[in-house]
């Protein structure tokens, strides 16, 4: 299509909201100020460059042989090069600790140091992305009780506790080079594969663990800690020690940012729905957009109807300045570029069909009981021209407008990925 079809298009799309009440200009205007934090951790399958060779553990497993994973730090910010060139929007990156740089030398969890990441700061400089945070506590010796923190055993205990506070460091550190909060998210694999008899004393000792890691104060403007929940894990079937319900109360206790994970609640239950509430209690938090497939948390995001709907709540409680979108997926049988950026554009397609909602009308409806309305018109927005508002945002912004962006992960993929072996 020529660029005067396109124009025209775009007008007549821009047309049929306005005769809504959506202003399409401000919608784009708006999602150009949104960063989604990008995981570091689907371009190696959760391998990280430890130099002692970690693996994924702890439930973090990615299936697939798909080639081409990253193998080196040089080859992972090339990926990651590649993804954000293809995204639409300024973005950041949430890095886990076993991403550090060492320069070949061992260091132990509990005791890497800020140093080891300015690399990544450096580089995170250049590309004007900011920089999240994770500390890990899977894929280690340490962790194969299957327990860290809530462990009974003080020592293994000690061990994640300084890990943990490294983390904190690191995170500051981060915060204070890019001038904007790192937000650093605090998920443990701990759990009972079969029945527990003392659930209350594996989360007494989790509680007591925190409450030494945050007894440490920080600046909130360099770093916002975040606390993630699970409902089950592989291996932990019969009982997570940190459930929702553990670290939604200890959030909101200690004043710390809860960070709700679409995957990891009961298959019914959606994050969407939470989002309101968590945040009548905190003043921020952090989500882990993901997409659940029966037992598995961590599907490549797409635009689905939860997807949607999560994009909605934010917009419409007029949370984008508090609730830190993150992203957490890792699929190792599709290109793993690819797969970023089918699940970072699909959260930014789903962030622009909020902005494009007539919230003020249907809020009206609601008000006045006249749901038949709302119904209506929640159907008839299905149909609108969204796609046009979104080639027409990514033509501003730059970037491959609809699916020419897989030509682009095609070449990288013939020229960049089949050459690792
Ligand atoms: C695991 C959690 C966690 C991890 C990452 C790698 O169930 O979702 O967020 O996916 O830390
Ligand atoms: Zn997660």
């Amino acid at each position: 299509m020529s660029i005067f079809h396109k124009e025209k298009e775009y007008e007549q799309a821009k047309e049929r909201y306005a005769r809504l009440g959506v202003d399409t200009d401000a919608a784009i205007e708006k999602l150009k100020t949104i960063p989604i934090s990008l995981h570091c951790w689907q371009a190696d399958d959760v391998g990280g460059f430890e130099t002692q060779g970690g693996g994924a553990g702890g439930g973090c497993v990615a299936t697939g042989g798909y080639p081409g994973k990253s193998r080196n730090i040089e080859e992972h910010r090339g990926d990651l090069e590649k993804v954000y060139s293809l995204l639409p929007g300024k973005h950041r990156l949430a890095l886990h600790a076993n991403y550090l740089e060492t320069g070949g030398k061992k260091v132990e969890r509990n005791e890497i140091l800020p140093e080891h990441f300015a690399g990544w700061v450096d580089w995170a400089k250049q590309q004007q992305i900011g920089l999240d945070f994770n500390q890990t506590f899977f894929s280690h010796p340490k962790a194969d009780s299957g327990f860290t923190l809530a462990s009974y055993d003080q020592g293994i205990r000690k061990f994640w506790i300084d890990h943990a506070i490294a983390c904190r460091k690191i995170g500051e550190y981060m915060g204070k080079e890019q001038g904007n909060p790192c937000v650093l998210n605090l998920w443990i694999p701990d759990g009972y594969k079969d029945i527990p008899v003392d659930r209350l004393k594996s989360r007494q000792i989790l509680k007591n663990s925190l409450d030494q890691i945050f007894a440490v104060k920080f600046d909130k403007r360099h770093l916002l800690d975040a606390v993630e929940s699970k409902l089950f894990g592989i291996g932990a079937e019969s009982c997570t020690i940190g459930s929702h319900e553990f670290y939604l109360g200890y959030a909101i206790a200690n004043n710390i940012l809860l960070c709700l994970d679409a995957g990891h609640y009961h298959p019914t239950e959606v994050i969407s729905d939470k989002i309101s509430s968590v945040m009548l209690y905190l003043d921020e938090m952090l989500l882990h957009v993901s997409r659940p497939v029966r037992w598995d948390s961590d599907h490549v995001v797409i635009l689905t109807d939860e997807l949607k709907d999560i994009a909605a709540e934010i917009v419409r409680g007029n949370f984008l300045d508090r609730v830190h979108i993150g992203l957490d997926f890792f699929d190792a049988s599709i290109n793993r570029i690819a797969a970023y950026v089918i699940g970072a554009r699909c959260m930014i397609k789903a962030l622009l069909i909020a902005l494009l909602e007539p919230i003020d009308m249907l809020r009206k409806f609601e008000t006045e009981g006249d749901y038949t309305s709302r119904l209506a018109i929640l159907e008839e927005l299905k149909t609108m021209p969204f796609g046009t508002i979104w080639d027409e945002y990514c033509k501003q912004m730059d970037v491959p407008i609809g699916d020419t962006w897989l030509k682009e992960v095609k070449d990288y993929e013939a020229n960049v990925l089949s050459k690792r072996r």
